[in-house]
């Protein structure tokens, strides 16, 4: 079996997506997914110029040593862009393995540790009373588990409440700039979860994002006034840079933390992991080189008492949350996946075998990973240019977004 052909598309159903297709002469094709949210055409360039030249005429069963080839390989390793795009061509090759031996990749895997693998859904409001309703709305409709986010008083356009662009088609397509104040939010936030246990009581888990935003010590002081409200995680409390200051958020509560989104190999993890400074870790195919590492990673947390909860919002495509679902199938230590509401455009582009029923995913029968790309309806949505936010304090200083 040889690669025959690999192509890199760029398309924006409503949210750019970095997709790969690698074609092999016996008539199998994989595809993968490589979106960095904001860095698209870094990783495309990255992939055209860099990768793909380097893959052509090889074996794509030898999925171990295409990896190292490009990890190892190039010298420079590591890094978002570098490793969105080894997780493009190694969930490709994946879904060619697969194919061929006509399995699902749980299977490969080692096959499926549960029935279907529990979600959780997103909901917010502008104020606590709408995020209530929010919250409840999801609950009624039978979510598990559920990511509350609230607007905080004084303060404006907010992570996880509002919608990230402005919309308006004419505007220039620079990064909108939120302002944060870290005492107005930590004066907030137990309030609302002490109104999302009176309305929705104990049955549902309550999840929620503090998009890096705080500072260990800050971080230690909302874990605890969270505990009473027994929250599943408080995710990204800090920016994991500094693993150790995981340890001091730990000394002070009991609150469990999620952390490792934006983590791309085992190395940003491993502190965090050896020393059981986290119970969940977040790290995704798309962004930590795909199943073989991410692989990699859920086994070695596996020996840590630390469960997997991958990163799954809608700026990754929905060939990721296949590949997140068959892992999380598979992995004994998976715990949850964060599941996003993917439109109709997204699911038109992307058609896939996995289903997500009330909360639980699962990937599917299929062989492969089970998620095509239907190129045609791609190019009909080319590339739009887009940036993630960027936050600053009151005064004007530039923070964590
Ligand atoms: C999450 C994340 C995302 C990120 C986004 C950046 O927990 O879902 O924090 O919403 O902000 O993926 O591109
Ligand atoms: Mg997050």
């Amino acid at each position: 079996m040889k690669i025959e052909a690999i192509k890199t598309i760029v398309t924006s159903p409503g949210q750019n997506f970095v997709t790969v297709r690698i074609v092999t002469e016996c008539g199998l094709s994989g595809v993968g997914d490589g979106t960095l949210n904001g860095r698209e055409l870094a990783v495309a360039s990255y992939l055209d110029d860099h990768v793909i030249p380097c893959l052509l005429g090889r074996d794509p069963r030898r999925i171990e040593e295409i990896w190292q080839y490009l990890y190892r390989g190039a010298y420079w390793r590591r890094g978002p862009v570098t490793m969105a795009a080894i997780a493009a061509i190694d969930m490709a090759l994946w879904d060619i393995k697969a194919k061929a031996a006509g399995m699902p990749l749980y299977q490969l895997l080692g096959g499926a540790s549960r029935r279907h693998l529990m979600t959780y859904t997103h909901a917010s409001g502008a104020t606590i009373e709408d995020t209530v309703a929010a919250v409840s709305a999801k609950v009624s409709a039978g979510y598990p588990a559920v990511r509350a986010q609230c607007g905080i008083p004084g303060l404006g356009a907010m992570y996880g409440v509002h919608p990230l662009h402005s919309g308006d088609a004419d505007a220039p397509k620079l990064p909108e700039e939120q302002v944060w104040s870290t005492s107005r939010y930590l004066q907030h936030v137990p309030q609302l979860f002490e109104a999302l246990r009176a309305a929705v009581g104990w049955d549902v888990h309550l999840l929620h994002d503090v998009h890096h935003r705080l500072t260990p010590i800050e971080a230690a002081r909302l874990g605890k006034d969270l505990e009473p409200y027994r929250l599943f995680w408080m995710e990204d409390a800090v920016p994991a840079e500094a693993q150790d200051s995981f340890r001091l958020i730990r000394q002070h509560t009991t609150t469990p933390l999620a952390v490792g989104e934006v983590f791309n190999a085992i190395w940003d993890a491993r502190e965090l992991i050896s020393n059981q400074l986290i119970d969940y870790i977040r790290a995704t195919s798309t962004h930590a080189g795909g199943v073989t590492g991410l692989r990699r990673i859920f086994e070695f947390a596996a020996l840590h008492h630390v469960r997997t909860g991958c990163h799954g919002p809608v700026d990754i495509s929905p060939i990721s949350a296949g590949v997140n679902a068959h892992l999380g199938l598979w992995a004994p230590n998976a715990a949850i996946q964060e599941f996003a509401d993917y439109s109709p455009e997204m699911h038109a582009m992307f058609p896939h075998a996995w289903t997500h029923h009330q909360g639980y995913i699962h990937p599917g029968d299929a062989p492969g990973h089970g998620v095509d790309f239907d190129e045609t309806l791609a190019g009909e949505h080319p590339y739009e240019p887009a940036y993630l936010p960027v936050c600053r304090l009151e005064d004007g200083t530039l923070w964590n977004w």
